[in-house]
């Protein structure tokens, strides 16, 4: 399997995130990409290549004009406020505020375009988010143009980012991105199953009132874990979308047992659905080491499941979302791709 990879997501590093009452180093570090790339040599997982130089035009039709402006602008905005460091909101729009209006200053206009502190940016955050696109892009072309599979090494990661919003690590949603464009380059229907141990909130607004993406999340339970306020059950898409938004909240604890029940069901929902393509949203998260999450998955149960994703018998695209456990995350995300391999 080729891998598409670009080095800018270095200069997207040393930013603070607030956690547990505490502003810490973020966990979305860029040693997780380096983790991922060695391995992939380590094991001869396949080429691994640069990605090409695409527009923002496929974006633009699954995000909002004014919010892909406005991110290459917020470091450069920042800094003319005096500052350095991590540009990070701390106000947002809840009900009862004006959501309707961009404030001119950047603090406001940070607070308007995310919903958490997960999203803190500095000078080559915006370089490595764009490269990160890209890299999905490059990585799709390669699916369409008759590999059977290809690992799109995004970082940052893409699955928490709305049509309008930041958060949770996320900017652009490479995800979304790479399945508007299949769709644009002839599919009929693109399948999105996420496996992030977060509710893929950004992907599943994207496409709520759509049937011609089905998004499957299998996630913890948002009544416990972050991103709280998406991700239930009951969330079954809206209108034409109806019945194309799937979730599987779990609990706490939830072992690989359990978890592969709900993927058992989420991909004998994604074979009725027949897509063209399925794009793979792999969080390697749900692992039992992760420093920021309470699903017990082990090593040897990632290569299951792309052992599991390779029997749909589709065109397959991985792209990269998250998994914290730094030194683990190598031998975890190339296992889920060593197990597709071999299946
Ligand atoms: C792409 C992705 O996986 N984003 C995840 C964003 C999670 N942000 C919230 C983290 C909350 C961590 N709380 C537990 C702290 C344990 N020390
Ligand atoms: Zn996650």
């Amino acid at each position: 399997m080729k891998t598409i990879f670009s080095p800018r997501h270095l200069g997207h590093a040393n930013n603070l995130e607030l956690v547990a009452g505490a502003i810490v180093p973020a966990y979305e570090m860029p040693s997780r990409a380096q983790f991922i790339h060695d391995r992939i040599i380590e094991v001869g997982l396949g080429p691994i290549l640069g990605p090409d130089e695409h527009t923002l035009d496929t974006a633009a039709r699954v995000h909002r004009k004014d919010f892909l402006d406005f991110l290459p602008t917020v470091y450069p905005r920042w800094k003319e406020a005096g500052r350095d460091g991590t540009a990070l909101p701390f106000t947002w729009p809840t009900r009862g505020l004006r959501g309707d209006v961009v404030p001119d200053f950047i603090d406001g206009a940070l607070g308007y375009y995310s919903f958490d502190a997960g999203i803190g940016m500095v000078e080559g955050s915006w370089d490595a988010i764009k490269s990160s696109h890209d890299v999905a892009l490059t990585a799709a072309a390669l699916v369409k143009g008759g590999e059977r599979a290809a690992y799109a090494l995004c970082r940052p990661p893409g699955h928490h980012a709305g049509a309008g919003f930041m958060g949770g690590y996320c900017f652009i949603n490479n995800a979304a991105v790479a399945a508007q464009w299949f769709l644009d380059q002839g599919a009929s229907r693109v399948a999105i199953l996420d496996v992030d141990y977060h509710h893929g909130n950004g992907t599943q607004e994207i496409f709520y009132r759509r049937k011609d993406v089905q998004v499957i999340n299998l996630h913890a339970d948002p009544m416990q874990e972050y991103p709280y306020f998406l991700g239930h059950k009951d969330e079954i898409g809206e209108g034409e979308g109806e019945g194309f938004n799937l979730n599987y909240p779990l609990r706490w604890g939830a072992t690989f047992e359990t978890w592969n029940e709900a993927l058992e069901d989420g991909c004998r929902k994604l074979v009725d659905y027949a897509p063209d393509v399925v794009v793979v949203s792999l969080g390697v998260d749900t692992f039992e080491k992760d420093p920021i999450s309470k699903f017990k998955l082990k090593t040897e149960d990632f290569p299951k499941i792309g052992a599991r994703i390779a029997k749909l018998g589709l065109p397959t695209l991985f792209v990269q979302e998250g998994g914290y456990a730094v030194a683990d995350i190598g031998v975890n995300a190339v296992g889920v791709l060593q197990g597709y391999e071999g299946a």
